[in-house]
Formats: C-alpha cells, sequence, structure tokens
C-alpha cells in the first residue's frame, strides 16, 4: 500500500503506469484521523443523508444502502469531492482534466449491511452515454473495513478485459457470471482492508464487490466518481454531463468540517431541549 506522501509525490508516469497494470492505488492515511473524524461525525448525525438513502436488494437476502448525491454543495462532502489530494490525483489517472460525475456515501450497517456483486462501475455508466470508459472512483474509508465487515473486493488487472455484459442480480447489476467465474481463475483478488481516511483510486472497468456485513461494526464509505472532461456524454442521463469543477485546496476539508460540525452540535442541542422541555 502507498502512503499519502508516497503517493504525492510518485512521478506522474510511475503512478499511471501502476493504475494501468493494476486498475487501482491504495493509499494510507490519504487523510488525517481530524479529516475523517470530522466527516464520520457530520456523516452519522445528518438525518437527511440516511432518509435518502435508497435500498438495493443484493440477491442474498440482504439490502445494500446508498446515498448517491450528482450535486455538490458548500459541506463536507462537497469540500471531499472538491479537494486537490483526490482531484489532482485524478486528473492523473485519467491523464486529463476531470468532473463530478456523482458520490455517494455507503451505509454498511452492522449485522444488516448487505452484499455487492462483482460488476464493474462501466457497466452501470456505459448506459448513460459514455463513450470510453475514461472515469473512476476514490473510495474513502470512513470506518475501518475489514473481510468481517464487508470490505471492498476487487480483482487486480481485471479492467484490462474491457467492459463486461451486466445483467440484473436482485435488484442490482451484475457482471456476467460465466466471465467472472473465469476471471476469478485466473486474476488476484484483493480485499482492500482500510483504516478510517485510507482509500482506493479505481478505474471504471475494475471488478469488485463485498460481502454482507455480519459483524458488530458499521463499514461506511464516501465514493467520489469522476468523469474525463474529454469523456462527455453525447446524451443526458441520470448523472451530470461535463461541468467545470472547481477544486479546493485540501485545508478546506477542515475549515468547512469544523464550522459544519458546530452548527450540527448546535443544532442536536437545541433538539434535545426542546425534547426535554417538552
Ligand atoms: O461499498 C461497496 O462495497 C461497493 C460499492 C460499489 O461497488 C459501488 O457503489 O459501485
Amino acid at each position: 500500500m502507498t502512503n499519502a506522501n508516497q503517493l504525492l509525490s510518485l512521478p506522474a508516469h510511475e503512478l499511471l503506469a501502476r493504475f494501468q497494470r493494476d486498475g487501482f492505488i491504495l493509499v494510507e492515511g490519504l487523510f488525517d484521523s481530524e479529516e475523517i473524524d470530522l466527516l464520520k461525525k457530520i456523516g452519522r448525525a445528518d438525518h437527511r443523508l440516511q432518509q435518502e438513502a435508497m435500498g438495493r436488494r443484493d440477491g442474498e437476502g440482504g439490502v445494500v444502502r446508498l446515498t448517491v448525491r450528482n450535486e455538490l454543495e458548500n459541506n463536507i462532502y462537497g469540500a471531499f469531492v472538491r479537494c486537490r489530494r483526490i482531484v489532482d490525483t485524478m486528473e492523473r489517472l485519467l491523464e486529463g482534466e476531470v468532473y463530478h460525475y456523482h458520490h455517494k456515501m455507503i451505509l454498511k450497517e452492522p449485522k444488516v449491511g448487505g452484499a455487492w456483486e462483482w460488476h464493474q462501475d462501466y457497466g452501470y455508466w456505459y448506459d448513460n452515454g459514455c463513450l470510453f470508459p475514461y472515469m473512476a472512483s476514490c473510495m474513502i474509508a470512513v470506518d475501518r473495513a475489514t473481510p468481517a465487515n464487508g470490505c471492498l473486493q476487487v480483482l487486480k488487472g481485471s479492467h484490462l478485459m474491457g467492459r463486461i455484459d451486466h445483467g440484473k442480480v436482485g435488484d442490482q447489476t451484475g457482471a456476467d457470471p460465466e466471465r467472472v467465474a473465469a476471471a476469478l481463475e485466473r486474476l488476484e483478488r484483493v480485499d482492500c482492508v482500510l483504516d478510517p481516511g485510507s482509500a482506493i483510486f479505481f478505474h471504471s472497468n475494475l471488478l469488485h464487490r463485498s460481502d454482507q456485513n455480519r459483524s458488530e461494526h458499521p463499514r461506511w464509505a464516501l465514493i467520489c466518481c469522476y468523469n474525463a472532461a474529454r469523456n462527455d456524454p453525447y446524451k443526458e442521463s441520470k448523472h451530470p454531463r461535463y461541468h467545470q469543477l472547481e477544486k479546493w485546496e485540501d485545508s478546506r476539508i477542515k475549515e468547512i468540517g469544523r464550522v459544519q460540525w458546530a452548527e450540527t452540535q448546535r443544532v442536536l442541542n437545541e433538539s434535545s431541549r426542546v425534547v426535554h422541555s417538552a
């Protein structure tokens, strides 16, 4: 695993060569403890985030829950999506300007969090008018992710297979099981064990999945998804066409997060005072 300093100082061609060979880059400690604590505290207290979460049945009797957003607000989620640490890296990996395609919080709760079938993100995004797989995501661990709580699993090098046909599995769309089985015999499966604040950048054609969360521990993750500006979709779809992404300095995460957390606490205290005095 690369640590954040090594990542930022790697020559562009080395980083790119690794991404092109494996289809992913794991980065330890991309965000520090204050940054990730703010994201966790704000997310856990965010009723709107949780109310707007949608459930998708997983075909194994579980349900995955996630909140997907196309819009960026002046809040901590927006600060992560816009931060240079992610966006500049994405631009190195996708070899040019990127824009925000969407972001999502995965809410994999203890005991009930559902599984994800093997899929490629481009298996879904292909239908959105994106001609090329010049798309990638950065998944940031909010909680520690391990095999026990259903961490992400990836099939190293599988992005080189190109886009695989996808079909329905439960409410999800999964990659053709016959090709996945053959790939599993040939490629290395990697469990992405991540501490809070660590992250994985991954190619949109990389096969990935995760198990249900049968543990006592939540496994939340923020996934920021980008498309290359030169891959502007040829038609409207549920995710946006090209629009310029305003990049923010990394320091904005703490600045905005501290203010948002103070406001969140004020509202929480206010409502607990109302409940107690009722
Ligand atoms: O969180 C996970 O386990 C997988 C999420 C995922 O694959 C996705 O959102 O496309």
